[in-house]
């Protein structure tokens, strides 16, 4: 088969966002990393591996309730429907979408990394030959181009699974919704997986996995930091740190160092006290009706929510109302 040519709408994010971005972070007093640059080959790698570990339940109890649900999801949606997706991850959940749609028109996908954002355009392409695949590079948290398919479409329909909604605090989580709302426009719909509060201790044990994968996750942050900005980082001189935090419903991740140590980053001298953290992951979790109380201030109606019997993760579809 010929590779059919992707054009790119490309913002250019560079290298200098990453340097100033990761330098603001280690300078705050409580430092900080952004949680998306954790997703570099290597570390899109490793969230792959957190997702096949028997402690992360997120992807399989939401591949299990699409599965069970995409008829349902497909009717709300309706034919030709342009679908819109914020950090294209490993695209298997999309896959499954895409299907079940009733001749999906387009595929818009908006990732921060060109060569997985390229490699699943590609992809995503070939399997489906009558779909215009539409690849934006930008940082989806900032503002980004929704470029129009050609031909006629239906709804536009925004897929943001996997709980990704979460890294988000709950502010900027409905300020988030509102904004794709406004910017889709009446009779959008959002396709949402949220993960929801449960025993604290099964949600601890999702970040805190027996192999070690999500410690290598959070350390490769500083693997991309040493390779890129010229750093030397010794890496068994910080500790994976995760944590349920009940009262603001959240998984904390840190990397903790173990000594008084100072690093040099991009330049600049960052010096750490043992025991200090950076902070580098939230992963807000919800109940039902925290999710319906967001969706309804951001502007939405919910049209269907879709859970498991254990009811740990939620598939909510929202419409904006026309
Ligand atoms: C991809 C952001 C949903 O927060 O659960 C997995 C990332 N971090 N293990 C999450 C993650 C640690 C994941 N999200």
């Amino acid at each position: 088969m010929r590779p059919r040519s992707l054009r790119v709408f490309d913002l250019h994010p560079s290298p200098s966002d990453f340097e100033a971005e990761v330098v603001a972070g280690l300078s705050k007093a409580r430092k900080e990393l952004p949680c998306k640059y954790f997703y570099d080959a290597e570390g899109a790698h490793l969230f792959e591996a957190i997702c096949a570990t028997d402690e992360y339940y997120l992807t399989r109890t939401e591949l299990a309730i699409f599965r069970e649900h995409l008829p349902r999801i497909a009717e709300l949606v309706g034919p030709r429907a342009v679908v819109i997706e914020p950090g294209s991850g490993s695209g298997i959940k999309t896959r499954l979408l895409l299907e079940a749609l009733r001749s999906p028109a387009a595929y818009v996908l908006v990732d921060l990394s060109r060569a997985q954002l390229l490699a699943t355009a590609a992809e995503t392409a070939g399997t489906f030959p009558d779909l215009e695949v539409l690849p934006v590079c930008a940082d989806y948290t900032q503002p980004f181009p929704l470029p129009e398919p050609t031909s006629t479409s239906g709804r536009r329909v925004l897929f943001y699974p996997g709980s990704t909604i979460g890294n988000f605090d709950r502010t900027e989580a409905e300020a988030f919704l509102h904004r794709m709302g406004e910017r889709l426009g009446p009779g959008a719909a959002i396709v949402l997986g949220v993960d929801l509060k449960k025993d604290p201790a099964v949600l601890h044990a999702a970040y805190n996995d027996a192999a070690g994968v999500t410690a290598r996750f959070n350390k490769n942050l500083l693997v991309r930091i040493a390779h890129t900005l010229n750093a030397d980082i010794p890496l068994d001189a910080f500790a994976h740190y995760a944590f349920y935090e009940p009262r603001e419903g959240r998984i904390e991740m840190h990397l903790v160092s173990l000594s008084d140590q100072t690093l040099r980053v991009a330049g600049r001298d960052f010096v750490f006290a043992r025991g200090e953290s950076i902070w580098t992951e939230s992963s807000y979790k919800y109940t039902r009706a925290e999710v319906r109380a967001i969706a309804g201030r951001a502007g939405f109606t919910t049209l269907a929510e879709l859970t498991d019997a254990e009811e740990k993760f939620l598939v909510t579809v929202l419409g904006v109302p026309e």
